[in-house]
């Protein structure tokens, strides 16, 4: 059966670090190339529609973690942080693989992009249960614990956050429009990437509850993903609408 490789983990969990970097120096300047800042919008081979796309891209976030949870021989019980911070993730991923996609009403998203970003998921589906399945060892009392409390309030936070405006962006059109508007109210009164924003602090705040190197990678990767994109969301908005209200920031309220 399957043990602990600190070694494994170490390297899984730098290689995430070398993609974050990797993904930061690739779309600092030219964003990834699906939703609002995707050219050739008329060319529908090659894509898949948005409600499918996400379903089958996130998908392995949740099923790896939850399999590893549950195939466990024998069930892991002892510490209940590890139990109940893995069920956190895969919290957050059933929302993203059952219920967000079952709503989106986004454009069809390019296949090549999904599969990579299938990858991703695996990769790092993979990687958070394995280690707090496997790895992770807390005291009993971890979930008393400062970090313990203070990581899962800012999980929760933005966790809210990020479904909240989800939820906005999708009200902004009718079923079957792909048109662009102005997102309003909830945190995007504030920033252009209130979802991302939402989605960042979450992540951080997973890193923070689990005190692992898996997850500060994961959060850092996070971070580089959707920074960036928040930016390039920020520049097209400022772009396209010229009543865009110009107190709004692009990632995070007040600052930038
Ligand atoms: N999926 C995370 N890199 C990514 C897919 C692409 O979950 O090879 C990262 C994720 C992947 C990427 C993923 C990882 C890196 C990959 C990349 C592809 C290449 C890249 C693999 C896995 C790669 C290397 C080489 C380094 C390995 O029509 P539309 O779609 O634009 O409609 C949108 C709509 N909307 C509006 N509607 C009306 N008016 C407006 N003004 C609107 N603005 C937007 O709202 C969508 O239907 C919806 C949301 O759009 P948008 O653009 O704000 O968010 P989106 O980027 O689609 O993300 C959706 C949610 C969001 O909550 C976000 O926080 C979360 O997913 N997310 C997204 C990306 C990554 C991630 C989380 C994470 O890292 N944790």
């Amino acid at each position: 059966s399957m043990q602990c490789v600190p070694g494994l983990v170490l390297a899984l969990s730098s290689l995430l670090g070398a993609l974050a970097l990797l993904q930061l120096s690739l779309h600092l300047r030219v964003p990834s190339r699906y939703g609002k800042h995707e050219e050739r919008l008329c060319r529908p081979r090659g894509r898949l529609p948005a409600r499918c796309a996400w379903f089958l891209q996130e998908l392995p976030s949740f099923l790896v973690p939850a399999l590893l949870l549950a195939l466990r021989s024998p069930p892991r019980l002892e510490p209940l942080g590890c139990r109940l911070l893995c069920c956190l993730f895969c919290w957050h991923y059933f929302y993203r693989t059952f219920i967000y996609p079952f709503f989106t009403r986004g454009r069809p998203f390019p296949l090549q992009l999904l599969f990579f970003g299938m990858l991703f998921c695996i990769y790092n589906g993979f990687l958070q249960g394995y280690y707090l399945i496997y790895c992770a060892e807390y005291p009993n009392d971890w979930c008393t614990d400062i970090r313990f409390t203070s990581g899962l309030l800012l999980f929760l936070l933005g966790m809210g956050i990020n479904i909240h405006s989800d939820l906005l962006l999708r009200q902004l059109r009718k079923p079957g429009e792909v048109t662009y508007k102005i997102p309003q109210g909830g945190l995007f009164t504030y920033v252009s990437g209130a979802n991302y924003f939402g989605e960042i602090v979450e992540w951080f705040g997973f890193a923070i509850a689990t005190w692992s190197l898996p997850a500060f990678a994961f959060a850092f990767f996070t971070l580089c993903c959707i920074g960036p994109r928040a930016y390039h969301h920020h520049r097209y908005y400022l772009k396209t609408f010229t009543d865009y209200p110009k107190s709004r920031k692009a990632l995070i309220p007040f600052v930038f």
